[in-house]
């Protein structure tokens, strides 16, 4: 990691985030010794605030001062249980004597490398909520059921967790493969512009923020414009940076925090979404003032994302095993095309009819049929010439009849100047000399991406001081998805296997011809 100073827009995953020395100024922390005296070692420097002690009053002293012995050994007795239990956060309420008076507070606590982090917030005014917290989760469960594919539930979550925080913007946001994100539902106040499909590159969520967001599952800004406050130490002690980890009030990153701004945001809270210990996408919640979420329903988030995510999760595989029983009739239907037509112009002619079925079955905007030296063109694709040089590349580097490129005008130059309606491209023999075969054509994923508002729109401050934007953002990804089509999905290329029994076909018969021919 390096130097707070020398991070910039370049090196951001550098940052080192989880040591901040600083946290948000709507709780305060303590850091104390993991022996029986829990000695303050470190503090945030705003305690006057919450204990009417100051920093210099508390640090040496033992916990036991400020909470007494009773609530000290809950405390322990607490962070026990994580023996039989283990969990990251234990969660507290305290009632400590505030020069004379008794204060309620709400404390979380962790163990953060050689010291226990107890983190204090003020224990909410009394909250009634207007519905029960098991009703809102029966609620949500219920209806979570009744939908019938994996964007349906996102929306319904997105649409859910809106209703019950009232943040004025929800997102599920899902990444793919290269860590690239896309806003997959939404639940707005009507007059925001929409975010819904738009793109974001991986640097916006850099790796090391990432990792931190797979430990630690639920992150609040309460008010982007925050001055931050230090964290100091015993005078004469080791003076090491805190690990903040999964500290609850770290400080967050300057340059995040700079982004939210451009965009107006005032306040955020985001929810991991995770399976099989990996971050496959996140909630995340905008708000256009500061907002501050009450402990009881942040547990409550917790707990509606990790059953979103595994919910997600077993829909994602209900709609790929669906996808892909699709796909493979498709399939089927195209080979019976080229094996039930005895003639080659039939086939050409039935293809032209069937079309959408060849085009669908690779999910691709454009084909070529090569077949008993015709050559047939569906939906967008390169000029004949130009289809005829790239199979005579594509061969030579097919492997059991199949050659396909997801950037394609990266591999072969002659694929330049159509790169925009074929960055994929998927070959596939249908003779075993090669000279019969389809290919596939995708587009530059640029091209077709959509921006569901206009991505100028996003930009709040328009002037050349702005850094970091979704605008700015956007040309990033577009950067970095340049010249690449979507990925062919195994499932896809699974579904090639029917289509090469045309082959098998095709040979049978030459080799019955010869037969008959030699007899
Ligand atoms: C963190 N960036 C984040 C987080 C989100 C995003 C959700 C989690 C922190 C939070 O708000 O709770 C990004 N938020 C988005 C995106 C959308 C959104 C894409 O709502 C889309 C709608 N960020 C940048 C760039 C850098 C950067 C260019 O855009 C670095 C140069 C850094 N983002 C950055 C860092 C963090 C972060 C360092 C970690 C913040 C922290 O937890 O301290």
């Amino acid at each position: 990691f390096l130097l707070k100073e020398n991070i910039d827009l370049t090196n951001c995953d550098k940052e080192p985030i989880h040591i901040p020395g600083l946290i948000q100024p709507h709780g305060m922390l303590l850091a104390v010794t993991q022996d029986m005296d829990l000695r303050i070692m470190q503090c945030s420097v705003n305690t006057s605030e919450f204990l009417g002690q100051t920093p210099e009053e508390l640090l040496g002293k033992s916990l036991i001062e400020i909470i007494g012995a009773e609530q000290m050994d809950q405390m322990l007795l607490e962070i026990k249980r994580q023996e039989q239990d283990p969990i990251d956060l234990h969660y507290m309420n305290f009632k400590i004597d505030v020069m004379g008076e008794i204060s309620e507070f709400y404390g979380i606590i962790h163990e953060s490398e050689d010291l226990i982090i107890l983190e204090l917030e003020p224990a909410e005014a009394s909250t009634t909520p207007t519905i029960s917290d098991f009703e809102w989760i029966q609620s949500f469960f219920r209806k979570m059921k009744q939908t019938e594919n994996r964007i349906e539930a996102s929306q319904l979550a997105a649409e859910q967790l809106k209703l019950m925080l009232d943040y004025d913007r929800v997102m599920v946001y899902e990444f793919d493969e290269q860590w690239n994100g896309k806003v997959i539902a939404e639940a707005k106040e009507q007059e925001l512009e929409p975010f819904l499909g738009h793109h974001y590159p991986a640097s916006d969520i850099p790796k090391q923020a990432r990792e931190l967001y797979l430990r630690n599952w639920l992150r609040t800004i309460v008010d982007v414009n925050y001055t931050p406050v230090k964290v100091m130490s015993l005078p004469n002690s080791e003076n090491k940076p805190l690990n903040l980890s999964l500290s609850i009030l770290r400080s967050v990153s300057p340059l995040h925090i700079e982004y939210l701004q451009n965009m107006g945001v005032g306040a955020t809270l985001t929810i991991s979404l995770i399976h099989e210990n990996k971050l496959w996408g996140m909630i995340t919640c905008h708000h256009y003032a500061p907002k501050y979420v009450t402990h009881r329903v942040r547990n409550l988030c917790n707990f509606l994302g990790n059953f979103f995510s595994s919910e997600l999760f077993q829909r994602q595989q209900l709609d790929d095993y669906q996808s892909e029983i699709h796909v493979k009739s498709l399939a089927n239907h195209v080979t019976s095309i080229f094996i039930g037509n005895t003639s080659s112009s039939k086939v050409m002619e039935q293809l032209e009819l069937e079309q959408s079925a060849l085009l669908e079955m690779m999910n691709a905007s454009g084909a070529a049929v090569v077949y008993h030296n015709k050559t047939a063109l569906f939906g967008k694709t390169p000029m004949i010439d130009q289809i005829h040089d790239l199979a005579a590349w594509m061969k030579h580097r097919s492997k059991e009849y199949v050659y396909y490129s997801s950037a394609l005008s990266l591999e072969f130059e002659g694929a330049i100047p159509y790169k925009d309606i074929a960055s994929g491209a998927l070959y596939l023999a249908l003779s075993s000399d090669y000279k019969d075969y389809i290919i596939w054509f995708r587009p530059e994923v640029v091209q077709v991406v959509h921006w569901a508002g206009d991505p100028e729109k996003a930009v709040l401050k328009e002037n050349d001081g702005v850094r970091l934007s979704p605008r700015k953002s956007f040309e990033k990804w577009k950067h970095v998805v340049q010249s690449t089509s979507l990925p062919w999905k195994s499932r896809e290329l699974r579904s090639l296997g029917d289509l090469k029994t045309i082959i098998l076909r095709q040979t049978e018969n030459q080799r019955r011809q010869a037969e008959e021919e030699s007899q």
